[in-house]
Formats: structure tokens, C-alpha cells, sequence
């Protein structure tokens, strides 16, 4: 007796489709073909297309940064991802200044543990160096944090050192782990920041002025160079916003490295403009949005395989956050950055990539599910439609049309900065470790359901 079986599905996975039924027990795929056996419950999805659940591989939930904590708690968080099919997420265990990383990691688990309502995992952030934290890089990727996020902007803040950056990425990668990089240049960032408020020139947009693309472009470039001193290593640059920058990966790829690059629903779907908008403020993340020619580029370079996962970066604050609780938009500078985004990277990336013909269902699979699995030691577990794998599917309705707004979503905050965009295809099921976790808008999970899924170490 089967707990479930998914009938009459047309499946997606990396390397084309198949028709047919899914039989689930205890959470896991037991069989794939045509069957007849009995199960306590049967969905049948005719009409729509299954791909195995999205991993969001890049979240902040409730993490402190810039003087706000994110508005998304896992629960409000972990209900927007499912909500948007994505059955699991990996966020960033955030340490405190002087926190040592076994403590956070400890203590993102108590925090998480009981809200999640998608499975999730987690990397580690290191914003320092001492003998504590290089002692216990081994210890954490025992725990399943087998990948990791360091900075190269947000000076005093999260910011390393290229001395810094060197040793960690030496460290990790000896003990089998994934260096996933933020790269800005911080220094340049600071100074062009200094002069824009000294010039009296605050307004949103010169964030992106702050941020050109040449300081992320030169930031990737130096990781690249430092981190190809280090025998093995396994790195991956988060949410890239430029062509530029993911050309400097992939040269380091047809070398024989193993570079990667993330890029985030946002810079593939907004531009630069949103950010001269009365409501700008919104839209200041880090990197900045671009220009439309950028946009154009990174949707080649995902159609074309150049880059690996697509990540949310969501990091959500509410209106009153962004605007430090004031009445007036304060100075760019004093915006926190992030934006909200687990629940739309399937209908954005459905719609403006497969349904416009700009990437297929294949690649779709790829780079919201088994790329990130593999990249985060969560496959074959998750990311892969295989008897023995974790039953976790999004379940599409690919004619389904909706018109984004608050009212669909599900985070803790009254704005989408995907307002009034409309999408053709979007997610009417989820189903996790073989639980029906949302339907139709509906989450029917409980609070702290999912679990933590530990990521397995290269080694
Ligand atoms: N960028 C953001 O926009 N938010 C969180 C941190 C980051 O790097
Ligand atoms: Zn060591
Ligand atoms: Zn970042
Ligand atoms: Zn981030």
C-alpha cells in the first residue's frame, strides 16, 4: 500500500520529460511508471507539468543586517517558499560579531526548527578570522553546513580581507566544502558612497551609481585569481548581476575549475529604472539592479548553461524597515538591502524564460533544483525525480494567469516589488516529503514540519 500517488503527471527533469504516475511511501519515491497499486491518496495532475521541488539556495530569514532584522521569520519565510513551489531552502546561518560559528549554527537551528514548513539547509557566513573560527570550520561541515559565504563588501559590517579570503578559502576547501562569494569591491563601494552623500546626492538610484558594474566584475576577477591558488577548491559566486563577471568564471571553468555562478530572479526580470520609481527605495538590493543590456546577457548566459542555479536572495523588510522608520526615504545608504523573492523565481522564471522561449523546461529543472542540489550536497535526496528520492514536486498549472500582487504571496510584508507584472504558468500544488504542504494559495502544513536536510561534504 502506497501513501500517494501522483497520476497521469508529465514530469520535468534535466533531461526531458516523462509521462506518468509517481508512487510515494513514507516520504520518499518508491516507483515511477504506470501504476495500479493501491494508495491512501492519489493526485491527479493532468494538464500540468511536475518538476522535482525548487531549492532556493539563497535566503536570509531573520537575519540581522543594517540594522533590521529580515521581516520573513522561517515561518512567514519558509510559507512563501512553498508557496511558490519551493520545497527547500538553504539559508545563511548569520553570526554575530565575535560569535563563534558552532554557537550560530546552533542557534539558527532552534530558531528554524520549529517554524519550517519547507525542509531546509544551511550555509555558514564568515565575517572574521580567529583561532575559534578556523577550529571549527572541520565541526560545521560535520553538521551539514558544507558550504559557505564570504564577503567582499559591506566593509565593518561583513567584509574579509583578500588575506582573509585567501585563508578561509584554503580552509574550507581542504575539509571538502563550497565557497560561495559575495564579490563587490568593497573599498571602491565605500568611497563612492562617501563622495554621493557629500555631494548631497542620496536619492536611490545613486546606490547603483555607488555600485558600478566594474566593482563587482573587478571583485570577481580577484577571487578567481586568489582562489585558483588553492588546490581542488569548489566556489560559486552568489546572485552575479553582470555578463562580465560570469564570463570570468566560466574562463575559469574551461580551465578546469570548478566556478559557478548564481544569478537571482531580480536582475533577469527589473532593471536599473526601478530604482528612479517614487517607491526606489523598494528596489535597493546589493548588488543593484542593471541596465537592460546586462539583463539581456545573463538570460543568454542561462540559456546557454553559463550559469549554474538561479537564487532568490530573499531578504525581506517591510516598507517602515527600508525606510528606518521614518517618514521620509533616508539616504540610500541607510536603506537596507534585500528584497523579497522565494515565492516568484517559478512564475518569473516559467513565464520569462520558458514560456517566452528564452530557456527550456530542461534548464528550468536545472538551475532551480538539481544544480543547487548538487552544488549543496542535498542530491541525490533532493533535486532528482528517482525512486529513493525525497517525493518533493511543484506542481505547475502552465496556462494558470496571474496578475503578482500581495494578495498572492505569502511573506510578511505588504509590498512585492513584482507588482502588477502578469504571468502565464504558475504553482497550484506543492508537495513535500510526499505531504501536500500548499494548495491553491492554501498552506496545509504545520508550523516546523519540515526538517533540516544536512549537505554532504565534497570529501
Ligand atoms: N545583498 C542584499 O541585497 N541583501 C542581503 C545581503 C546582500 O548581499
Ligand atoms: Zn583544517
Ligand atoms: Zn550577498
Ligand atoms: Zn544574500
Amino acid at each position: 500500500m502506497l501513501d500517494l500517488v501522483i497520476k497521469n503527471a508529465k514530469v520535468f527533469t534535466p533531461s526531458g520529460y516523462f509521462e506518468g504516475d509517481i508512487g510515494v511511501k513514507e516520504g520518499k519515491i518508491v516507483k515511477i511508471g504506470d501504476i495500479q497499486e493501491q494508495s491512501d491518496k492519489t493526485l491527479n495532475v493532468q494538464g500540468k507539468y511536475v518538476v522535482p521541488g525548487l531549492i532556493d539556495g539563497h535566503t536570509h530569514m531573520e537575519f540581522p543586517f543594517m540594522g533590521e532584522v529580515t521581516a520573513d521569520d522561517f515561518y512567514y519565510g519558509t510559507s512563501a517558499a512553498v508557496g511558490g513551489g519551493v520545497t527547500t531552502i538553504v539559508d545563511f546561518v548569520t553570526p554575530s560579531k565575535g560569535q563563534d560559528l558552532l554557537s550560530a549554527y546552533q542557534k539558527w537551528r532552534e530558531t528554524a526548527d520549529p517554524k519550517v514548513i519547507s525542509d531546509y539547509g544551511l550555509h555558514m557566513i564568515i565575517r572574521e578570522v580567529n583561532p575559534t573560527i578556523m577550529e571549527q570550520i572541520p565541526e560545521v561541515i560535520n553538521r551539514g553546513v558544507m558550504s559557505f559565504k564570504l564577503y567582499m563588501a559591506y566593509k565593518g559590517e561583513l567584509m574579509v580581507t583578500d588575506g582573509e579570503l585567501f585563508k578561509l578559502v584554503r580552509e574550507i576547501s581542504s575539509h571538502g566544502g563550497v565557497v560561495g562569494i559575495h564579490a563587490e569591491n568593497g573599498e571602491v563601494i565605500n568611497e563612492l558612497v562617501q563622495e554621493y552623500i557629500m555631494e548631497g546626492k542620496v536619492d536611490p538610484i545613486y546606490h547603483y551609481y555607488s555600485r558600478p558594474d566594474e566593482v563587482e566584475i573587478e571583485a570577481a576577477n580577484r577571487v578567481a585569481s586568489i582562489a585558483s591558488l588553492v588546490k581542488g577548491v569548489t566556489m560559486y559566486q552568489v546572485h552575479t548581476s553582470t555578463g562580465e563577471a560570469v564570463d570570468v568564471m566560466s574562463s575559469y571553468r574551461s580551465k578546469g575549475m570548478n566556478y559557478f555562478n548564481e544569478t537571482t530572479p531580480h536582475y533577469l526580470i527589473l532593471t536599473l529604472e526601478a530604482l528612479k520609481k517614487p517607491d526606489g527605495f523598494k528596489y535597493i538590493m546589493s548588488p543593484p539592479l542593471r541596465s537592460d543590456d546586462q539583463r539581456t546577457k545573463l538570460w543568454q548566459k542561462l540559456s546557454a548553461g553559463d550559469i549554474a542555479t538561479v537564487g532568490s536572495d530573499h531578504c525581506v523588510y517591510s516598507v517602515s524597515q527600508k525606510k528606518r522608520h521614518k517618514e521620509e526615504v533616508p539616504s540610500f545608504h541607510e536603506i537596507p538591502n534585500g528584497v523579497p523573492g522565494t515565492e516568484t523565481i517559478l512564475p518569473l522564471l516559467f513565464y520569462f524564460g520558458v514560456k517566452k522561449g528564452k530557456i527550456s523546461m530542461e534548464r528550468f529543472v536545472e538551475v532551480t533544483s538539481t544544480n543547487p542540489a548538487k552544488l549543496f550536497g542535498l542530491y541525490p535526496r533532493k533535486g532528482a525525480v528517482v525512486p529513493g528520492a525525497d517525493a518533493d514536486f511543484a506542481v505547475i498549472d502552465p496556462e494558470r494567469k496571474v496578475k503578482i500582487s500581495p494578495d498572492v504571496l505569502h511573506s510578511n510584508i505588504d509590498y512585492t516589488i513584482y507588482d502588477g507584472i502578469e504571468v502565464e504558468g504558475w504553482n497550484v500544488k506543492t508537495v513535500r516529503r510526499g505531504e501536500v504542504v500548499m494548495e491553491e494559495g492554501q498552506i496545509t502544513a504545520k508550523n516546523g514540519s519540515g526538517v533540516y536536510v544536512p549537505g554532504k561534504s565534497l570529501k
